[in-house]
């Protein structure tokens, strides 16, 4: 055991006995943090540090502080200089809000919260994070401002998992030339093929990354698989949509991509509003969403069009523009598969 995983070990241990003890004489409920050596050597971002002390002699001390203290969320002990941060933030929730510093321990600490309340999860990550090994499946989360009520399919398996999967297809069982109201509120079978809903996935989205943003940010994942089931992904960071009814996507490339970049990438389409065949509000004097028999950020239409007409895979459609398809990976010729889907950074 290294000195630094002696430490953490005392101090788990030594805060858990502290909780535990609080929690029978005020009654307050703690998540459960799983310290992790990943955590090591965090805190918060400065101005979301709420105090700092130095000199602290234990654990103990410094998770006292924070309980006592109006809106602190979790602290971070360092026993090599005995500081004590507490932070304004949960950990785990935005993991951009901590920076490196050496030898810390973290705790969460959602103060005064119900404990029905810290038992639901707010996504995919949240489960990701609370669970013991979860499955990709079904679950049921409640949005973290809305209150909203909504069950989401989450991968758990890919890159690390904790994503929220918002489209997906993969055998074509499911018309996905749908109206603008079927995209803001969903359809398919979310055990299946499915559009998770502009409104869903907006609120989602929103709260989780553009409500949120400055504390959150959020990548976008998009997985591709061909007709002999070669696969790519695409990885966005800072992906985010507007307000409907423009519900305009926004992104920044991100550093991993297994598809060609350099033409037709989807950063193309960042800021571009959504149509579809009943609400054009693309920038082409045709209609891109008819055009491509599909629902997209068309701009003067575009180079991807994972809502397109599901045809054999491998095949190009007579239209050559009207397939699911995603250019930059294998150009105009038909998907077998496609996954969208995001995740707290
Ligand atoms: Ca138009």
């Amino acid at each position: 055991m290294t000195k630094t995983s002696r430490a953490c070990a005392y101090g788990f241990f030594f805060f858990w006995l502290f909780v535990v003890v609080l929690n029978k004489s005020y009654s307050i409920h703690f998540t459960k943090s799983k310290y992790s050596l990943m955590y090591s050597g965090r805190r918060c971002i400065p101005n979301e540090t709420i105090f700092e002390m130095h000199n602290v002699s234990e654990i103990i001390q410094c998770g006292k502080v924070c309980l006592t203290t109006n809106g602190c969320r979790s602290v971070f002990y360092q026993p090599t200089d005995r500081g004590c941060v507490g932070c304004r933030a949960r950990l785990g929730f935005c993991d951009n809000k901590f920076m490196n510093f050496s030898d810390s321990l973290a705790f969460d600490m959602p103060i005064g919260a119900e404990k029905k309340e810290l038992e639901t999860y707010s996504d995919c990550k949240d489960i990701l994070s609370t669970m013991s090994s979860p499955k990709n499946g079904i679950y049921d989360i409640t949005l973290r401002y809305s209150k909203t009520k909504i069950k989401v399919y989450c991968d758990m398996e890919t890159d690390g998992g904790g994503w929220t999967v918002f489209q997906n297809r993969f055998d074509g069982s499911v018309d996905f030339y749908r109206n603008f109201y079927e995209y803001e509120n969903g359809f398919g079978d979310i055990d299946g093929e499915f559009w998770l809903g502009m409104l869903n996935c907006l609120k989602y989205v929103q709260e989780m990354t553009s409500f949120t943003r400055e504390e959150c940010l959020s990548e976008l994942r998009i997985s591709l698989i061909g007709s002999e089931s070669e696969k790519a992904y695409e990885l966005y960071t800072n992906f985010y949509l507007g307000y409907g009814p423009d519900y305009r996507i926004y992104l920044t490339p991100g550093k991993e991509s297994t598809v060609q970049r350099k033409e037709f990438s989807l950063y193309d389409q960042n800021g571009v509003v959504f149509s579809t065949f009943d609400r054009d509000q693309d920038q082409s004097v045709s209609k891109c969403a008819v055009n491509y028999h599909g629902a997209w950020w068309y701009s003067d239409c575009a180079r991807q069009n994972l809502n397109g007409e599901y045809i054999t895979p491998g095949t190009a459609h007579t239209y050559i523009n009207k397939g699911h398809f995603y250019h930059s990976f294998q150009s105009f010729l038909a998907l077998k598969g496609s996954r969208m889907m995001f995740r707290r950074m």
